[in-house]
């Protein structure tokens, strides 16, 4: 399939750059927004830069597809995950929706599962659920994608990231981590699969995964990393936090956690 016009959010961000950096060149124009300063345009880019929670029509205009992945990328109050993530998501699909955008790449998290249990193997059909107000704001992404994919025609791939750096940096990461070259893969993927709707994990070939990511595979996603060769560096980087140790989000579920740990799914 092939884009004139491609659109990347978040492109100030750590996933952005990496994204703009490795798709220089990939298509005529390379659109680039952050609310944050992206430098530049170099050949081949515009930058436009604006906050998601304002009005964005203009930013999708002349748009084939869309990566998404502006937003907050961590726990915070809702004066924050709410403009950024919910409302920012709204106002892209809708702006994409009157532009008439045919794909939507979004960057949704593991933390839309995260208090589901490391010793559960799941899949894209699991329950969600949620460890924070950021992954709620993800799931709302993945159902507002759903609505726009099924009722007016923008396909989604939803990538429930795991922890996407240069390499894994603990033990709980020795299943959750994507490569870069393994996020490029599945960006691909996105682009040119034949798909409506879809929820695909974010993840490395893991030997530890807590994920089974046979939809990803189905779609064609072929990881080309593992974390595995660092399982001897990492394996005792745990922490005493049984609560993060317990659940797939780690770090993320434990915070403010006043339930009952038993009840987890
Ligand atoms: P990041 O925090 O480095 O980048 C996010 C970018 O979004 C920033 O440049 C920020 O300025 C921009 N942004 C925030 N609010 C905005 C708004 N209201 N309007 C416009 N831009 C806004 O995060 P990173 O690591 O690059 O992640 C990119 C995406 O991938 C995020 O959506 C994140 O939730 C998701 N993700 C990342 C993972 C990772 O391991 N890096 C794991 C799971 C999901
Ligand atoms: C995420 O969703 C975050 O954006 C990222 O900062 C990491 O913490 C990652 O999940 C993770 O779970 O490791």
């Amino acid at each position: 399939m092939a884009y004139y016009r491609v659109l990347l959010t978040g492109a100030a961000g750590n996933l952005g750059r990496v994204l703009r950096e490795r798709l220089a060149g990939r298509f005529p124009v390379l659109r680039l927004s952050d609310v944050a300063e992206m430098g530049p345009a170099d050949p081949g880019e515009e930058v436009v830069r604006c906050d998601l929670a304002d009005a964005v029509a203009e930013l999708c205009r002349n748009v084939d597809a869309i990566l998404h992945f502006g937003g907050r990328s961590t726990e915070a109050g809702w004066d924050t995950v709410l403009p950024a993530n919910i409302i920012g998501a709204i106002n892209l699909w809708e702006a994409a929706r009157k532009a008439s955008v045919r794909r939507i790449i979004f960057a949704s998290s593991n933390h839309v599962i995260g208090l589901h249990r490391r010793s559960e193997r799941i899949d894209h059909r699991a329950m969600a659920a949620p460890d924070c107000r950021y992954g709620l704001s993800k799931a709302f992404g993945e159902d507002l994608a759903a609505l726009y994919a099924y009722k007016h025609g923008i396909a989604a791939l939803c990538i429930r990231i795991g922890s996407a750096y240069a390499e894994p940096a603990d033990a709980r990461q020795l299943s959750t981590w994507m490569s870069f070259d393994d996020l490029l893969r599945m960006v691909e993927i996105g682009l040119s699969a034949d798909y409506t709707y879809e929820i695909v994990y974010g993840v490395s070939d893991n030997s530890r995964s807590f994920w089974n990511n046979a939809n990803a595979e189905r779609l064609g996603y072929r990881s080309g990393d593992s974390a595995d060769r660092f399982i001897a560096a990492l394996a005792g980087r745990t922490t005493d936090d049984p609560i993060a140790e317990r659940t797939q989000g780690g770090s993320f579920s434990s915070l403010e956690f006043s339930g009952d740990p038993d009840a987890l799914p």
